[in-house]
């Protein structure tokens, strides 16, 4: 093979291709910059491209293992390529957008769990790219610990993957870059220096979901959970605004699982991740009168709170007998269920009498992830009254875009629980229509994300639970960060 070819001579290649532009530029993250750096471009020249593989990948220090490679789409595609024929190293592919229903695979390639995956990019600068590439391959099972750029823009990239556990390599920095071209007489002293005190202002830009997407989304506040703790006059509701900030999780999982025994084993491996576990008792074929006590061990020793999904819909009387008594005694185990409004007002005052006593708390289903479904505009207007008079059980709403109620944020007692959640945006075959936990906790104003398939059909369930609630936090953090 040849020899590769150096730092300057690669810097030079780019600028002659006009890979490298000055001016004024708005990049992804928002910011204007007066550098910008194009490197689509570089299919049109497989030499190049052909070297900069080659360069890049040499970058990477020996110490460093992987078995597999994925590029972050779309620049980095005919990189990776390029490196996985010339160096016969298999690669994966993320897709951007899951458009398949069902059967859709956020990974494309052959891989087993447990597999080590190196990130290849372009270019870095917040470093939002690369995590959005790391996620679905965590949740796939594979590991992610480092990523290969062509530039840093050393700005805050380094530090946000750092944080994240991904070491960034790179092969030159944004000043290396503008030194060498103002040393070969490539752009004048005035630009570099412009360049240089822009890099130094702009040392940190924060990583999605950090970074919204629209203004409009900014407007999506409210009080931190601890204060929304203080106003809750409900004890459940309480507890699970404290479980929350103690555990740092604002995860429920779904466990939507074939048998009792299988769910209680889900438990113990997400415990330690969940504020919340939600049970559909009704699906369980080996359901035995002792399964309320053989969970609630699980959830004193891993505090979280459970919430059976009920979803009461008849005459107050009759769900008084539901929540009470037959086989399953919610009433005796689970701290929160929930129930539409079909019925009118009633079924609240019939569950409070049940519930209150025991201090359990309520969600009403306010509006639902499924499509076409009917719980929208005065219906969810319904759902906010219905709670304002009954805040004593009524402890929030199961909702899908609550930042979109007249009137948002409503009541900060009321917490917003988000069926729908996966870490890519689509739905299944019957209906299901799923959004991001960045999505549903900073764009549309939820508290709480609702993961079932996302995580019980994970091969590991405990380390994409791990997952799905740092997404979860970290976009609940952002949002607070951006309401002071
Ligand atoms: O509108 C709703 C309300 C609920 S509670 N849409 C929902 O999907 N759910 C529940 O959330 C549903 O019953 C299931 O238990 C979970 C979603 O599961 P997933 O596998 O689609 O994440």
């Amino acid at each position: 093979m040849a020899s590769l070819p150096s730092t300057e001579s690669l810097i030079l290649q780019l600028h002659d291709i006009s890979a490298v532009k000055f001016g004024n530029f708005k990049l992804k993250s928002g910011i204007s910059s007066p550098i910008y750096i194009d490197l689509r471009l570089i299919v049109s020249y497989p030499t190049l491209l052909s070297q900069i593989s080659q360069t890049l990948i040499a970058t990477v220090p020996s110490s460093t293992r992987y078995d597999l490679i994925c590029g972050v789409p779309y620049t980095a595609l005919p990189i990776a390529t390029c490196i996985s024929t010339s160096n016969d190293l298999p690669m994966l592919m993320r897709r951007k957008e899951v458009k398949d229903y069902g059967t859709a695979k956020a990974i494309e390639g052959v891989f087993k769990p447990d597999q080590v995956c190196l990130i290849i990019e372009d270019l870095v600068t917040s470093g939002g790219s690369v995590l959005e590439t790391a996620a679905p391959l965590r949740a796939a099972g594979l590991k992610v610990e480092d990523a290969v750029v062509l530039i840093d823009r050393e700005q805050g990239g380094r530090e946000n993957l750092e944080e994240n556990g991904i070491r960034l390599h790179s092969l030159f920095r944004l000043s290396e870059m503008v030194r060498v071209l103002k040393e070969k007489g490539k752009v004048g002293e005035e630009t570099e220096l412009i360049v240089l005190k822009f890099l130094e202002e702009n040392r940190k830009v924060a990583a999605p979901p950090v970074v919204p997407n629209s203004v409009e989304k900014v407007k999506v506040r409210g009080l931190a959970l601890e204060e929304r703790a203080k106003v809750s006059k409900n004890p459940t509701g309480k507890r699970l605004f404290e479980v929350m900030v103690q555990k740092q999780s604002n995860l429920c999982v779904a466990a939507d699982v074939a048998t009792a025994k299988e769910l209680l084993d889900i438990a113990e491996k997400v415990g330690p991740e969940i504020c919340l576990l939600k049970t559909h008792v009704d699906i369980l074929p080996d359901f035995t009168p002792d399964f309320g006590s053989k969970l609630r061990s699980i959830a004193d020793k891993h505090n979280f709170l459970i919430f059976e999904d009920r979803k009461f819909a008849d005459i107050g009387n009759t769900v008084t007998m539901q929540y009470e008594g037959g086989i399953f005694r919610i009433l005796d185990w689970a701290d929160i269920v929930n129930c539409h409004i079909i019925s009118g007002p009633g079924i609240v005052d019939g569950l409070k009498l049940k519930g209150l006593p025991h201090g359990r708390g309520l969600l009403l289903l306010a509006e639902m992830s499924s499509a076409g479904n009917f719980a929208r505009g005065d219906y969810t207007a319904a759902a906010v009254k219905i709670a304002e008079e009954h805040s004593d059980f009524v402890i929030g709403f199961i909702s899908v875009n609550p930042a979109s109620w007249p009137g948002a944020p409503v009541n900060p007692a009321f917490i917003q629980a988000t069926p729908g959640v996966k870490m890519v945006t689509g739905g299944d075959a019957l209906g299901q229509q799923y959004n991001t936990p960045n999505s549903v906790i900073y764009d549309r104003g939820s508290d709480i994300i609702i993961v079932g398939r996302g995580i019980i059909k994970a091969a590991n369930p405990a380390e994409v639970a791990h997952e799905y609630r740092r997404q979860g936090w970290d976009a609940y953090l952002a949002k607070c960060s951006n309401s002071s």
